[in-house]
């Protein structure tokens, strides 16, 4: 038997990294590296190079399996899609079909995506949503409203063209590590690196200027280089007169701010603050990158509406090397949201408010009835169903008993449904809630299409068999659309992506052939003779007047405040070798052998006050709860604040669930805690 290379994508984070898979009488045998690849050229970071361990893994769910009492039960195909379109159709029956959830996965492709937005829709539900609900959403609204277009303006390897990078809220050397690359190459040819961060990580290790700004302060650290930039004169004047609007009342909005101002809030000395803002404005091209420092906040609307804001009165946008480079998480997220796999757009971004959308797709899908939006995101349904009113979840690749801000909540809210079902790769925490565990067939092991960060869409054939009787994601919602009474038109991949290209206007020329080839087409690229876009809003914004809409914001406090009972600040986020939930990282040997336990970082200050030692066993608490972590005594926070990685289960136990009020994503950067050294 021979072996053969086929082409396929890492199936972590939306840096969208190309591989060879080497498969050998249909499993993967090893992985060789894709160097001629436009995102990677070839490079994996240690998730990349680990993906076998996961694909081959020997607990990957591999029959459908149902509940009864408190195990789970094997059974088969047909009774497993009978029992799901049985668990849906009885709770439309009894209370409508908008006691239904749906949550779309960003781990799988543009197809499955598509079609489970349209199951949910066409059984008269809005209410389906994402995991960039937990993450970007504030981009998708708030670069969205100032911008025309949430996503990011340039393409990755483009950062090496840039003359000073500004990375706030962004840990992308960890969380992206393969974009440390061309932010590396700018630095070698002169840029200036700055890192607004709260923490010192490996990214601002690479930084020449550390802006080591107070958490929740980013919109007075963004008004205060905004302050000096007006003042000095260095605001490009031209481009915010031919290009922009509002300007005026950004103005007005700074008029007696200052840097020193911006000092006192932020932390960070007003001469740095200074500092930044020069070079950011006078660089000939300045990148703005940012990431989960900025959106998970009450305020990440706001927060991002200011850095779009930022870029737009220097004129930094639109150009090679300048621009704003939102920092997607998940591999196909950008690919979920294009889809409408979110409670306020349907697919290619039209708003589920607006009686046109819906009109659109009556006629696409050739249905009576369509609801009208918006939905209700994914962390209002918690909500909803505590208090009755969503019965049944159907959840594809999402972990949310461990990936939720305030878990017990969520915990809470999952038991009180009538039905549950979970669609997954692996027994996660949230499918051993489920009444129903349907076995998924993982990326390799299926075909379709995923939207990197940078817009860039790439198909991939399945390469090998699926795990046991795991089954595409596809072919589940297809049939238990069936057993509901709809076709979905889900036959194959192939046939969904046509159908994308006749409904979502930023694919309409992405045919399978053309998104095959190596790094596939970047959107817009409205029709087959279109070359893809490499750079957004060159000379026109996507707004319906073609300017700008610039920003004029103040900050709001955080969600909870430190107090005598709770007097430090817990923030949370990733680490390089583990991804999310961990469901997957964490049964990767070579991964879990580099951190294997949950951690909490604290100051060297605060732990001789709390007598406690590097390597300790603690608890942490918050109002919400309390979990144990191993203390790791360090200078990488300052002191009053402590920091946890969320892989594993017990962070989000204490998490704040705050909400920003437009976007509704939770405030997982700050929680007011007290840690306690344990006897
Ligand atoms: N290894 C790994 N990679 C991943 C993931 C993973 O779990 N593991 N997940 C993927 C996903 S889903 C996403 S969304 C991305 C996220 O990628 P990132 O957003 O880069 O990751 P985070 O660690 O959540 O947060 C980034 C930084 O924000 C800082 N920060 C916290 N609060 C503030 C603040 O108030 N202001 C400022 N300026 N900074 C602040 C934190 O200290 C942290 O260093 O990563 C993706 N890639
Ligand atoms: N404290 C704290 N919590 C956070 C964050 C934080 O910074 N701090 N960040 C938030 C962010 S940005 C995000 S995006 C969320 C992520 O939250 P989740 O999306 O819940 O996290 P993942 O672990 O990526 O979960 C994806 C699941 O999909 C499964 N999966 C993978 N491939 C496939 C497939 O092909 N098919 C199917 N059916 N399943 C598949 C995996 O096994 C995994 O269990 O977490 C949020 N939670
Ligand atoms: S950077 Fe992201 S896409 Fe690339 S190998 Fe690492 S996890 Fe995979
Ligand atoms: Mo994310």
């Amino acid at each position: 038997m021979s072996t053969k290379l086929v082409p396929s994508l890492c199936p972590y984070c939306a840096v969208g990294c190309g591989m060879y898979l080497v498969v050998e009488k249909d499993k993967a045998i090893g992985i060789e590296y894709m160097t001629d690849h436009p995102a990677c050229e070839g490079a994996l970071c240690p998730k990349g190079n680990a993906v076998l361990e996961v694909l081959n893994h020997e607990e990957r769910l591999k029959y459908p399996m149902k509940k009864v009492g408190e195990e789970f039960v094997r059974i088969s195909w047909e009774e497993a899609l009978d029992l799901a379109a049985y668990g849906l159709a009885r709770n439309i029956k009894k209370h409508g079909p908008k006691s239904l959830g749906f949550l779309a996965s960003s781990r799988c492709n543009n197809e499955e995506n598509y079609l489970m937005q349209k199951l949910s829709r066409l059984l008269g539900s809005p209410h389906v949503d994402n995991c960039a609900r937990l993450c970007h959403s504030p981009t998708v609204v708030g670069l969205g409203a100032v911008l025309g277009t949430g996503a990011m303006t340039n393409n990755l390897i483009d950062l090496q063209n840039s003359k000073c990078i500004f990375a706030i809220g962004t840990n992308f050397t960890e969380a992206h590590p393969i974009v440390s690359r061309w932010a590396q190459k700018a630095k070698d040819n002169g840029a200036m690196v700055i890192v607004a961060d709260p923490r010192i990580t490996s990214t601002s290790w690479m930084a020449d200027l550390h802006l080591r700004i107070n958490p929740g302060s980013d919109i007075d650290l963004l008004r205060g280089m905004m302050k000096v930039i007006v003042d000095e004169g260095l605001a490009d004047k031209k481009f915010i007169e031919e290009r922009t609007e509002g300007f005026a009342e950004l103005q007005a909005n700074l008029r007696d701010y200052s840097p020193e101002k911006a000092a006192e809030l932020t932390g960070v000395p007003a001469g740095q603050i200074v500092q930044a803002a020069r070079a950011y404005a006078r660089s000939c091209a300045s990148s703005l990158l940012y990431s989960m420092g900025i959106t998970q906040h009450v305020c990440g609307t706001d927060n991002v509406k200011a850095c779009a804001t930022l870029a737009l009165i220097c004129g930094q946008i639109g150009r090679p090397g300048a621009g704003v480079w939102p920092m997607r998480g998940q591999n196909n997220v950008q690919g979920n949201c294009d889809m409408g796999g979110m409670a306020e757009l349907y697919p290619g971004y039209r708003r589920a408010s607006d009686p046109k959308s819906v009109e659109f797709f009556k006629a696409a899908w050739n249905a009576k009835d369509l609801p009208l939006g918006p939905g209700l995101t994914s962390t209002e349904m918690t909500d909803a169903a505590l208090q009755g009113s969503i019965k049944a979840l159907y959840i594809i690749g999402e972990d949310p008993i461990v990936c939720d801000a305030n878990i017990n909540k969520t915990k809470a809210a999952l038991e009180s449904l009538d039905f549950l079902v979970v669609q997954e790769i692996f027994m996660t925490a949230t499918a051993r809630m489920a009444d129903l565990v349907l076995p998924a067939a993982a990326w390799a092991e299926k075909d379709g299409s995923y939207t990197s960060m940078e817009r860039r869409v790439q198909w991939i054939d399945r390469a090998v068999a699926p795990a046991g009787e795991a089954k595409e994601g596809l072919w589940i919602i297809n049939e238990i659309g069936k057993r509901m009474g709809l076709d979905l038109k889900g036959g194959s991949a192939a046939d969904v992506l046509e159908e994308i290209n006749r409904t979502v206007p930023q694919y309409g020329g992405m045919t399978r052939e053309r998104i095959s080839k190596v790094g596939g087409l970047r959107w817009p690229c409205p029709d087959e003779g279109h070359p893809g876009t490499d750079i957004l809003h060159r000379e026109r914004f996507s707004t319906p007047n073609g300017k700008a809409r610039i920003a004029s914001v103040e900050n709001r406090p955080a969600g909870e405040q430190t107090c005598s009972e709770y007097p430090m600040l817990l923030s949370t986020g990733r680490i390089v070798v583990h991804y999310n939930s961990g469901s997957m990282t964490r049964r990767c040997p070579s991964l879990l052998e580099r951190d294997f336990e949950l951690y909490v970082d604290i100051n060297p200050k605060d732990a001789a006050e709390l007598k406690v030692h590097h390597g300790d066993m603690v608890k942490v608490k918050t109002l919400r709860g309390e979990t144990q972590a191993r203390a790791r005594v360090t200078e990488k926070v300052k002191p009053g604040m402590a920091f946890m990685p969320f892989h594993w289960q017990g962070t989000n136990i204490i998490t704040s669930d705050a909400l920003d009020p437009v976007a509704k994503i939770p405030e997982y950067k700050m929680a007011a805690c007290r840690i306690e050294a344990m006897a």
